[in-house]
C-alpha cells in the first residue's frame, strides 16, 4: 500500500488534485485530522475534518472508502497541563464517530506520541501503549505505528501500573499524572520489557505450544512445533501419536469453546486450518512408516513360506505379525465416520464444507465426496468405508427432489446409518414431511454447524441415550407431519378464475409510457471492474456465513462491529476479507461477467409473451399466481401483472439478466491443497457477495441507463440493499416466480453459456456465485411470495408450459398442495 500524508492547511481544490493523483496510482490515502484552521484536538473537531475529506474522497475523487485512512492525531497526555489531559478520550471517541457514520474508513495513529511525556521511562510508556491500543481497538481502531516487539499483553501489566495507565487515559484521576511519575521513579527500569514477553507461549513445552497454536488459529510455528513433537520418540513412537494426543488435545478445546458460545466459527476453522497443516507435516512419516512396516510383513511372509508353508500355525504367526506391526490399524481413533455431499445437480458448498470442518475439528472423519454427487457415488462410499452417518447438502429446492431420492435409496439397499439434511433450502418441516416418511431409520434436519457436532454425537452415543435421542426425533417430526396435514385441512385456495379476477391491478390507461430500453436483445459483459462491483457488496449475509449475528441494536453491517459477543470476531473476519479482496483485485483472479437482455413484451393472462424489436415472438415467460387465501388481501398477484396486457394495446419491455463470478473454484483448490479450509470458505463467500453485488450494479445501469426508466435515480449502495428504487428483478427460485425452469428461457435468450455461466440438470448455475433474474419496470411492482398453489393450478400451468404435470409437479414440489 502507498501511503500519502496530507494536511489540509490547503485549499480544497489543492486536496483534491493531490487526492486524484493518488488515486491514479491506486494507492490508499493517509489523511490526518487538520484543516485550514489547523490540528484538530478534540473528538468533534477531529471528525469534522475526517468527515470533510472522507465525503470529498468519495463523491468527487470516487475513492472507494476502505482505501481511505484517518489519522486523527494521537496527542500527549500528562504534560502537567490540564488541557491535555482528555487527548486520549477525544481520540477514542473520534475512532468513535469515524467508525460509526463513515462506512469503510479506517483508524491510524502514531501511538508513540501518547506517552511522549514519560519518555526514557520504557515500561511505562509500553504499558501505556498497550492499554490506549486495548481501548483503541475495541473502539475500531485499525492499524497504528508501533513497536509491536515492545507491547506487553495488556493481561500481563503489573495490576498497580495498569490502574495507574487506565485513570490516566480516561482522565479519571487529576493527580494522575503525579502518582504514574511516582510508580516510574520506584519501578524504574532501564530495560525495555523483553520483546520474548509477547510471544511467551514459545517459552512453554512442545505440547502446551501445540495446544496453543491450535486454539489461537496460529500457524507460524506449526510445522517446526510438530516436527519437534515427533522427534519425541520415548513420548510419541509413532508420528499418529502426535496427532492423538497434543494436537487433539487442542482440538477438543475447541470444540468445546465453540460448543459453549466461547469460540466463534471462523476462529474455529482457522483453528482447522493449523491443525491440518500439523497433519500434513506429519502424513509423509506416517506413509513412511506404513511401507517401512509393509516390507517387514512381507519379509516375514516369504520367511514363512519357504520354511514351512502349509503349517497352519504359521498361517496364524502371519496374522499376528500383520496386527501387531499395527499396519492394518494405521487410523487414528475418530468418534465417527460421516460421508458427505451436495447432491447431485447441485453445485453450492459453502455450508456443507463449514459443517465439514466443524466435524473434523470434533474428532469427526469426514469423507466429503464434493458437489452434484451422484446418490449411488454417496451409497457406495458409505458402505465402503463403513459410514456411520451419511450428511447431504442442497441449497436450491430441486435438490430436495434428490434427498428424496436418496432416502428412498437407503431404504431399497437396507441401509440403517442415520441419514442427515442440511443446507439453504431444507428445513425441519420438509425433512420431517417429504424425506423422513421414506427412510426407517434416524433422517434429520441440522439447522446449522454448530448443530451438527450436537446431533451427530447424540447419534454416536453408545448408550441408550442415543435412543432416546433417535426416538424423540420420530416423535417430534411425527408431530409436525400431523400437525402440517392439520394445516392443509385449514388451506383455503381461491379457483384460478377467483384470483385471475383478483390479479394486481394496474391502470394501464394511467401508465405515463413505457420507456424502451437503449437497446433490443442480448450483450454480454465481460470485463467489469471489480471496484464498482465491490462498492455494491451487502455484507450482512456474509457475516450469516461465518454465523456471526449481532444483538440488537448492533445488528446488520457495519454496526455488527460494536456487539459486545461477537463485534471483535467480525471485525476480524472484515479484515481478512478486505485483505483477501485486495489480493483477488491485484492479481486478476477473479472476472465478474454478465448477459443482460431486453425484450419487447406483453402479458396475456398469467404469461408473458417476449417479442424482438420487429414483433416476432421469441418466448414465452410463465408466471405463477398467488391463489391461497391468507388474511383480507386484496390482491392475488402474479409476475404478469406488472406487464403491459396485450389488450391495452401498449408495446410494454421486459428486461432479463444473468451474472457470475468466475475464478473462485481455482482459487479455493489452490486453498485447499495448502489444507487451508478458512481461506478457501472465505474466497467462496467473496464470489457470492460479488455475484450478487455485480447483480446490484447491473440492476442500477439498467435502471439510470440500459433500460434508463429512471435517469434521475441518486442513490448510495446501502439503499439499494433495502430496493428503495423502482422496478424489481425476482430470480427464478425465488418466492415471486418459484419455478428454476423459466432459467431455461433466459438461458435461451441470453445464451449465458458463452460467457462462462451454465446450468447443471437440477438448474444450478455454474459457476456457484451467480445470479439471474428478470426485470420489471412498472413503478408498481413489487416483491411477493406465491406461496402455495393447488392442483388447478398446476395442471393450468403445465398444459400452458407443455409439460406433464407430473415433470412441472417435480420442479414445484415444495408449493404444490397436492391435496386440493
Ligand atoms: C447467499 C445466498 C445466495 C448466494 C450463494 C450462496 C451459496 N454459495 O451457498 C448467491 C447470491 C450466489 C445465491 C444465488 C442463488 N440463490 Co440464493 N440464497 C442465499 C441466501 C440468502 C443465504 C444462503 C447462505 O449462503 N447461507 C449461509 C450458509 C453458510 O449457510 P447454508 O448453506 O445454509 O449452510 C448451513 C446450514 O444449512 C447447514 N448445512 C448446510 N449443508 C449441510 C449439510 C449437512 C450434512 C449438515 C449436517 C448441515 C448442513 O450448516 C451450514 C453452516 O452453518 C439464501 C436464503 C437464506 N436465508 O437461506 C438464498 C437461497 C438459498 N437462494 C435461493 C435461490 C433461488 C437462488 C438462485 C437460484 C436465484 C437465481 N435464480 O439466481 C441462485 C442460485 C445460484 C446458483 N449458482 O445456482 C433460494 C433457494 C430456494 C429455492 N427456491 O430454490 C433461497 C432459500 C432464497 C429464497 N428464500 O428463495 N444465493
Amino acid at each position: 500500500m502507498h501511503c500519502q500524508q496530507y494536511q489540509s492547511e490547503r485549499s480544497t481544490e489543492d486536496f483534491l488534485e493531490k487526492a486524484r493523483i493518488i488515486r491514479q496510482h491506486g494507492a490508499a490515502v493517509v489523511v490526518m485530522a487538520f484543516d485550514e484552521v489547523g490540528q484538530a484536538t478534540d473528538a468533534a473537531r477531529k471528525y469534522e475534518i475526517c468527515e470533510r475529506a472522507y465525503w470529498l474522497l468519495v463523491k468527487e475523487v470516487g475513492f472507494d472508502s476502505n482505501d481511505i485512512i484517518f489519522d486523527p492525531n494521537i496527542l500527549t497526555i500528562a504534560t502537567g497541563m490540564k488541557e491535555h489531559d482528555t487527548y486520549g478520550v477525544e481520540f477514542i471517541d473520534s475512532i468513535k464517530l469515524i467508525k460509526g457514520n463513515l462506512p469503510g474508513a479506517r483508524v491510524s495513529g502514531g501511538v508513540s506520541n501518547f506517552s511522549f511525556s514519560f519518555r526514557g521511562i520504557e515500561n511505562v510508556r509500553q504499558a501505556m501503549h498497550a492499554v490506549f491500543l486495548y481501548h483503541a481497538i475495541k473502539a475500531g481502531m485499525d492499524m497504528g505505528i508501533v513497536h509491536a516487539g515492545q507491547l506487553p499483553l495488556y493481561s500481563d501489566i503489573d495490576p498497580e501500573l495498569l490502574e495507574l495507565c487506565e485513570n490516566l487515559l480516561w482522565n479519571r484521576d487529576p493527580d494522575g499524572t503525579e502518582k504514574l511519575l511516582q510508580y516510574a521513579q520506584s519501578h524504574r527500569v532501564s530495560n525495555t520489557v523483553e520483546a520474548a514477553q509477547t510471544e511467551q507461549w514459545r517459552s512453554e513445552s512442545v505440547e502446551d505450544r501445540l495446544h496453543y497454536a491450535i486454539v489461537k488459529g496460529i500457524d507460524t510455528h506449526i510445522v517446526a512445533d510438530t516436527e519437534e513433537a515427533r522427534l519425541c520418540k520415548d513420548k510419541y513412537p509413532r508420528p499418529l501419536n502426535v496427532i492423538e494426543l497434543p494436537l487433539m488435545k487442542g482440538m477438543s478445546t475447541v470444540g468445546e469453546l465453540f460448543g459453549a458460545g466461547k469460540m466463534f466459527l471462523p476462529q474455529v476453522i482457522k483453528a482447522a486450518r493449523v491443525m491440518k497443516k500439523a497433519v500434513g507435516h506429519l502424513i509423509p512419516f506416517m506413509e513412511a512408516e506404513k511401507e517401512a512396516a509393509n516390507e517387514d510383513v512381507s519379509v516375514s511372509c516369504y520367511l514363512i513360506i519357504v520354511s514351512f508353508l502349509l503349517v497352519v500355525y504359521s498361517v496364524l504367526r502371519v496374522v499376528h505379525t500383520l496386527q501387531s506391526k499395527g499396519s492394518l490399524s494405521f487410523e487414528r481413533s475418530y468418534n465417527g465416520t460421516i460421508v458427505i455431499a451436495t447432491v447431485k445437480g447441485d453445485v453450492h458448498d459453502i455450508g456443507k464444507n463449514i459443517v465439514a470442518v466443524v466435524l473434523g475439528c470434533n474428532n469427526y472423519k469426514v469423507i466429503d465426496l464434493g458437489v452434484m454427487t451422484p446418490c449411488e457415488v454417496i451409497l457406495r462410499k458409505a458402505v465402503e468405508v463403513g459410514a456411520d452417518i451419511i450428511g447431504l447438502s442442497g441449497l436450491i429446492t430441486p435438490s430436495l427432489d434428490e434427498m428424496v431420492r436418496v432416502a428412498k435409496e437407503m431404504e431399497r439397499q437396507g441401509m440403517t446409518i442415520p441419514l442427515l439434511i442440511g443446507g439453504a433450502t431444507t428445513s425441519k418441516a420438509h425433512t420431517a414431511v417429504k424425506i423422513a416418511p421414506h427412510y426407517s431409520s434416524p433422517t434429520i434436519h441440522v439447522l446449522d454447524a454448530s448443530k451438527s457436532v450436537v446431533v451427530c454425537s447424540a447419534l454416536m452415543d453408545q448408550s441408550s441415550n442415543r435412543e432416546d435421542y433417535t426416538e424423540d426425533i420420530k416423535e417430534e417430526y411425527e408431530d409436525i407431519r400431523v400437525d402440517h396435514y392439520d394445516t392443509l385441512r385449514d388451506r383455503k385456495f381461491l379457483t384460478l378464475e377467483q384470483a385471475r379476477d383478483k390479479k394486481f391491478h394496474i391502470d394501464w390507461s394511467e401508465y405515463p409510457g413505457t420507456v424502451a430500453p437503449t437497446f433490443i436483445g442480448c450483450r454480454h459483459f465481460q470485463d467489469v471492474s471489480l471496484d464498482d462491483v465491490i462498492k455494491y457488496i451487502d455484507w450482512k449475509p456474509f457475516f450469516d456465513v461465518w454465523q456471526l449475528r449481532g444483538r440488537y441494536p448492533n445488528r446488520g453491517y457495519p454496526k455488527i462491529f460494536n456487539d459486545a459477543t461477537v463485534g471483535e470476531e467480525a471485525k476480524a473476519v472484515f479484515s481478512d476479507a478486505q485483505r483477501l479482496l485486495k489480493e483477488i483485485k491485484t492479481a486478476n483472479k477473479f472476472k465478474v461477467v454478465g448477459s443482460l437482455g431486453f425484450y419487447q413484451a406483453q402479458s396475456v393472462g398469467d404469461d408473458i409473451a417476449v417479442f424482438d424489436e420487429t414483433g416476432n415472438n421469441l418466448a414465452t415467460l410463465y408466471g405463477l399466481r398467488q391463489q391461497m387465501v391468507r388474511s383480507d388481501q386484496k390482491y392475488f398477484p402474479c409476475i404478469s401483472d406488472f406487464v403491459a396486457p396485450a389488450e391495452s394495446g401498449l408495446v410494454d419491455y421486459i428486461g432479463m439478466f444473468a451474472v457470475g463470478v468466475l475464478g473462485a473454484e481455482a482459487m479455493c483448490r489452490s486453498y485447499e491443497l495448502e489444507n487451508d479450509d478458512y481461506s478457501s470458505i472465505m474466497v467462496k463467500a467473496l464470489a457470492d457477495r460479488l455475484a450478487e453485488a455485480y447483480a446490484e450494479l447491473l440492476h442500477v445501469q439498467v435502471r439510470t441507463d440500459f433500460w434508463g426508466y429512471d435517469k434521475a435515480e441518486e442513490m448510495a449502495p446501502s439503499d439499494t440493499h433495502k430496493i428503495k428504487y423502482q422496478g424489481i428483478r425476482p430470480a427464478p427460485g425465488y418466492p415471486s416466480q418459484p419455478d428454476h425452469t423459466e432459467k431455461l428461457t433466459i438461458w435461451k435468450l441470453l445464451s449465458p453459456d458463452d460467457i462462462g455461466i451454465t446450468l447443471s440438470e437440477s438448474l444450478a448455475m455454474q459457476p456457484a456465485a451467480a445470479v439471474s433474474g428478470i426485470y420489471f419496470a412498472h413503478p408498481k411492482s413489487y416483491y411477493f411470495s406465491v406461496g402455495k398453489i393447488n392442483n388447478e393450478q398446476l395442471m393450468d400451468y403445465a398444459e400452458r408450459k407443455g409439460e406433464t404435470v407430473e415433470n412441472i409437479q417435480r420442479w414445484l414440489s415444495t408449493i404444490c398442495d397436492t391435496t386440493t
